[in-house]
């Protein structure tokens, strides 16, 4: 499949840095996968943003599925071309009446990747409204310059760190969803969203895509080849999983979590020195 984006939804994500809403699978289809991560919560104990995050995908095949479903690659593809890799994907969840936030940050600060293109795409599984706490973009902002980060460690903050800039507000724009429905934005493109003032959960996955020539600057790590071929091998593959929580795929995410967190550990003692 090609061409699920019109050339005027591709201007409009070059010139601003996102786009939204795109259509990607039903609405019954986004509930199905809504009730696994809910079964998949209910069986573990623990609510998805903990153990879903850096690499979902290794969890579940029909996860690794959903980062390759051909509407959501081929809208990628329009944007990156015909080669696109995946090297990340997390769950966001916000209860009902939730005071947890995303503050605003531009993802290309910690990534790790050169040339910053990469694109995220974030999959509605229940609505995301204004008053549930949808995400919001700067527009334009990807063609501004990197933004220095306060790392706040705020409890109510979703992001690990809780890394943060300054923006004007009043440039926002709402990115609402319908579940089934996905954004798109630029790694550079500064974005966040509030709390959960709805009477349900807002729950989306964001999938992390980048063009098979991105490198990583973070030291040899993992992707999933999503469309098109790797010409590049810049990227280890990522381990699929055999089968919902195959214990060999659960492993290396793992491994990628703590390699994440050693690294961040190093970059915090550098900045402390
Ligand atoms: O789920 C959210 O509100 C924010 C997600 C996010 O920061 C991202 O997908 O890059």
């Amino acid at each position: 499949m090609s061409g699920v984006l019109s050339p005027a939804q591709i201007a409009h994500f070059k010139a601003e840095g996102f786009l939204s809403p795109v259509r990607a699978i039903s609405a019954e289809e986004a509930l199905e996968y809504r009730n696994r991560i809910e079964a998949f919560e209910a069986q573990s104990g623990e609510e998805v943003n903990k153990r879903l995050k850096i690499k979902a995908h290794l969890a579940f095949p029909w996860l690794v599925a959903l980062a390759r479903h051909p509407r959501i690659v081929s809208a990628v593809q329009d944007i990156l071309g015909p080669d696109v890799m995946l090297f990340g994907s997390s769950a966001f969840a916000k209860n009902a009446h939730d005071p947890r936030f995303v503050s605003w940050h531009q993802d290309s600060a910690y990534y790790g990747l050169d040339p910053h293109e990469e694109v995220t795409v974030w999959l509605a599984l229940s609505r995301a409204s204004v008053e549930s706490g949808c995400m919001k973009v700067i527009p334009r902002s990807h063609l501004g310059p990197d933004l220095v980060h306060e790392e706040t460690y705020d409890t109510n903050n979703l992001l690990a760190r809780g890394q943060k800039v300054e923006v004007d507000e009043s440039l926002a724009v709402d990115m609402p969803l319908e579940p089934g429905e996905f954004s798109m934005h630029h790694e550079r493109t500064v974005h966040g969203s509030p709390a959960n003032l709805s009477d349900d959960r807002r729950i989306g996955i964001a999938f992390f895509y980048m063009p098979a020539h991105a490198r990583s600057t973070l030291g040899r790590r993992s992707a999933l080849l999503a469309g098109g071929e790797d010409r590049h091998g810049h990227w280890d593959r990522d381990l699929e999983p055999r089968y919902d929580l195959d214990p060999d795929s659960l492993g290396f995410l793992e491994a990628v979590w703590a390699t994440y967190r050693d690294q961040s550990k190093t970059t915090q003692a550098a900045r402390a020195g």
